[in-house]
């Protein structure tokens, strides 16, 4: 039989849901864990609400009729239990929750293997607890499709999306496959690293790309988003800056969203007549003694042996203390499946063990350790008794701990000890910083604690109180959602690629054309972009099919290259060819180089200069020199620091040529400095000029500079843009690969 425990009363901030609704769509929350747990006791079965930061402070949104959740219900699903999955179904339906099941394989693979032995770790920059090896790559990526595919059978239209964690980063790419036009949010609980540890991932490109299928992406702290950011330039080489990245003609927006406590919550609980009762009793149990207090996950990422070490040098310093204080520390149970945590847990009992052992007296034990779960009441009283508590994790994505010990602080006293490797520290800095690592430092801190005045006490727990209670998580989950809400909305449409059929009816005009004239770009268009642009090299395939249009086309090759670079490489074939943005013009083989403008070349030495001690800055830069431009590559440079180099350049170029026909372009990975009069654009008239009547122009780019092509085709002509980024052209194909293959059929 099922049983469903009652469930905690029915929160009342429900604005964004309800916003939504209206909008005629649901929040569907995604994340691995089910905010239930599904227990078995005496025959029955109970579907018990968890506690716990996001549980609560969604329960609002998943519990009406305008929100589900959808997860995994922990390792006591029907799998452990005698229910069959359809029972197990409907009761979780019944509260708005949808079933992801999980089999031991997965747990063992995708959650234990992936998740929380790789992931975790280097996220919390301990690489030395990451296995040698890891062969669960593949089973991340089979739960993290099998979580999408539910997504995608329980959407419906209007619906949002909003996954969590670190263990579906691909979600939010397999949902935007198959339903480009969902609107999907994705949070990450955990620090995101700097992206010197990120890159150590061999699946880093793939998990960065995944959680780019979300229209919004948010962190705790400013900091995260920075490292997310320089990660995706770093190795998708796209030009995120820090709030926005353009990816496959969308624009995900990325932002920080610190979460709060449920603050109403600790509030009420703080009133409640058996928590007072509990406060005073530990209190007297305490008999005068200072009590620290420690609640943690028994995680090795909470610093907790290193806490224990420091309280045990405050009482080695001075044995006078060993009467007058106590630390509760409170483990709850968690992961206890891997082996790394039952050895952690080991490690940490026989501390507490061993300090208890050399520093009790007769009168006292000064650690009182306890492993397991508390209710919602002796947590709170444990926080109201504490006279400082202990936060000192060696990182942790925010620690909702530290804010839930202020929230229930309603006396304004108590003195929060803070890692300043917790998220928290960004927000909270009236606590006392610490840093885990330094066991001598965090002695000192507790000593300090000890020592604290009233006055002090008070002025740091008010200053800190007044943050905390502004942000609840209520407003967390309603800020995030309506930023998400707004991001979906400005993303823009997918640049589709150009589909087979349009593919067919372009080739049947462009046949059926009495003459057909080619504008081509170089780089980027028929051959690829190379790290150095002396790669890029034509090869004989591609020489050979220009040679073969020429047959039948009048084929034009326009490039920002230098003349004699072009020259070079296609003085033999029959084709026109225009060099520098097309300030540069040769006819046909063994005719001169005509010079089309008459430019002035002034300005060239002080932008020189500039771009020289730009090139000084930044290892891999290069300058290009041609006639009458300046170019400053920077596609070998660290890629953060090329962006921000890149940036600083164009703001002092742009300084120095204010007032003047000069421009400033920026290509891809490149600046460039030129003459305004002749671009690409002024090619393209001039061979349109020439053409003979009814001639089809079809005029093929990648770049910024041609745009300018195709702004001046005449009614009538094609512009076919290769690659993302934002074009007018109406054609689009995705590599120069496929451009090739276009012209192949053309021939
Ligand atoms: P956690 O690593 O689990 O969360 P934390 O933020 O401290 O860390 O949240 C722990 C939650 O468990 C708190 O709400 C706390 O009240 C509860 N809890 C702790 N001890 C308990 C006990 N003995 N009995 C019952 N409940 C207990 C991850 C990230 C964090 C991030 C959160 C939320 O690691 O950095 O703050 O997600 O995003």
């Amino acid at each position: 039989m099922l049983h469903v425990q009652a469930a905690h009363p029915q929160v009342q901030y429900m604005n964004s849901a309800v916003a939504y609704e209206a909008a005629g769509g649901r929040v569907l929350i995604v994340s691995n864990r089910l905010p239930v747990t599904v227990q078995e006791s005496g025959g029955r079965v109970e579907i018990v609400p968890s506690a716990g930061g996001l549980a609560s402070g969604l329960r609002g949104y998943y519990q009406s009729a305008t929100a589900a959740w959808i997860g995994w219900p922990g390792p006591m699903s029907h799998a452990g239990t005698r229910l069959s999955r359809r029972t197990l179904q409907a009761g979780l339906a019944a509260h708005n929750l949808r079933l992801v099941d999980l089999d031991q394989r997965d747990v063992e693979g995708y959650y234990d293997g992936f998740s929380n032995a790789v992931i975790w770790p280097l996220f919390h920059y301990l690489l030395d607890r990451i296995p040698l090896r890891s062969q669960n790559w593949d089973a991340y990526r089979r739960v993290n499709q099998r979580f999408a595919d539910a997504i995608v059978d329980e959407m419906r239209p209007g619906d949002v999306v909003w996954v969590h964690d670190y263990h579906l980063m691909l979600v939010p790419g397999l949902v935007r496959e198959r339903r480009p036009d969902a609107r999907i949010g994705y949070f990450l609980h955990i620090p995101f690293p700097a992206p010197e540890v990120f890159r150590i991932l061999p699946w880093r490109r793939e998990l960065l790309m995944g959680v780019l299928g979300a229209d919004l992406v948010g962190f705790h702290t400013p900091s995260y988003a920075r490292h997310f950011a320089s990660a995706v330039r770093a190795q998708c080489g796209l030009d995120a800056s820090h709030d926005r990245v353009r990816v496959d003609g969308r624009t995900v927006r990325m932002g920080h969203f610190p979460m709060g406590p449920d603050v109403e919550q600790f509030e009420r609980l703080t009133q409640d007549a058996t928590v007072r009762e509990e406060t005073a009793r530990l209190r007297e149990e305490s008999r005068g003694r200072f009590l620290f207090l420690g609640v943690d996950r028994l995680d090795y990422t909470k610093g907790i042996p290193r806490r224990l070490v420091a309280f045990e040098r405050l009482l080695q310093r001075d044995p006078g203390l060993r009467d007058k204080v106590r630390l509760i520390q409170l483990a709850v149970p968690s992961r206890g499946g891997m082996r790394e945590y039952a050895s952690f847990r080991k490690e940490v009992e026989e501390l507490v063990g061993r300090i208890n052992g050399a520093m009790g007296t007769l009168e006292s034990v000064p650690i009182h350790y306890l492993h397991q779960s508390v209710t919602a009441e002796q947590l709170t009283a444990l926080y109201c008794a504490a006279d400082a508590m202990l936060v000192t994790p060696l990182r942790d994505g925010m620690n909702l701990v530290a804010k839930e010990y202020i929230a229930s602080r309603a006396d304004e006293d108590g003195v929060l000890l803070l890692s300043e490797f917790a998220g928290a520290a960004e927000e909270l800095g009236e606590a006392v910083i610490i840093n885990p690592y330094d066991e001598n430092g965090m002695a000192d801190s507790m000593a300090h604690a000890m020592a604290m005045g009233q006055a002090e006490r008070t002025a740091r727990m008010r200053a800190l109180r007044r943050r905390v209670l502004s942000r609840p998580v209520n407003e967390w989950a309603e800020r995030f959602l309506a930023a998400l809400n707004q991001a979906a909305d400005s993303r823009g449409g997918k640049q589709r690629l150009t589909d087979p059929d349009e593919i067919e009816g372009l080739m049947r005009r462009v046949t059926s054309a009495n003459r057909v004239v080619l504008v081509l770009d170089y780089d980027g268009t028929l051959v690829g972009l190379r790290e150095m642009p002396e790669l890029a090299t034509p090869d004989a395939g591609l020489l050979g099919l220009l040679t073969v249009l020429s047959t039948t086309c009048d084929v034009n090759l326009a490039s920002g290259r230098p003349r004699d670079v072009i020259e070079g490489w296609f003085g033999n074939l029959p084709i026109g060819l225009w060099a520098e943005h097309g300030l540069w013009y040769r006819p046909a083989p063994g005719e001169p180089w005509q010079k089309r403008a008459d430019v002035p070349t002034d300005w060239m030495p002080g932008i020189r200069a500039q771009m020289e001690t730009f090139v000084a800055r930044a290892p891999g830069a290069r300058l290009e020199e041609k006639s009458a431009s300046l170019a400053w590559h920077y596609r070998l440079v660290e890629p953060a620091l090329g962006e921000a180099q890149a940036a600083a350049l164009k703001r002092e170029l742009e300084q120095l040529v204010a007032g003047r026909a000069i421009e400033v372009l920026e290509g891809h990975k490149v600046i460039e400095v030129r003459q305004a009069t002749v671009d690409k654009g002024s090619v393209v008239r001039e061979i349109v000029a020439r053409a003979p009547a009814g001639a089809l122009v079809v005029a093929i780019g990648d770049d910024r500079t041609d745009e300018d092509m195709f702004a001046a085709l005449p009614p009538g002509g094609v512009a076919i843009r290769v690659g993302a980024g934002d074009s007018s052209a109406p054609y689009r194909l995705d590599s120069p690969t496929a451009v090739r293959a276009l012209l192949g059929a053309l021939t």
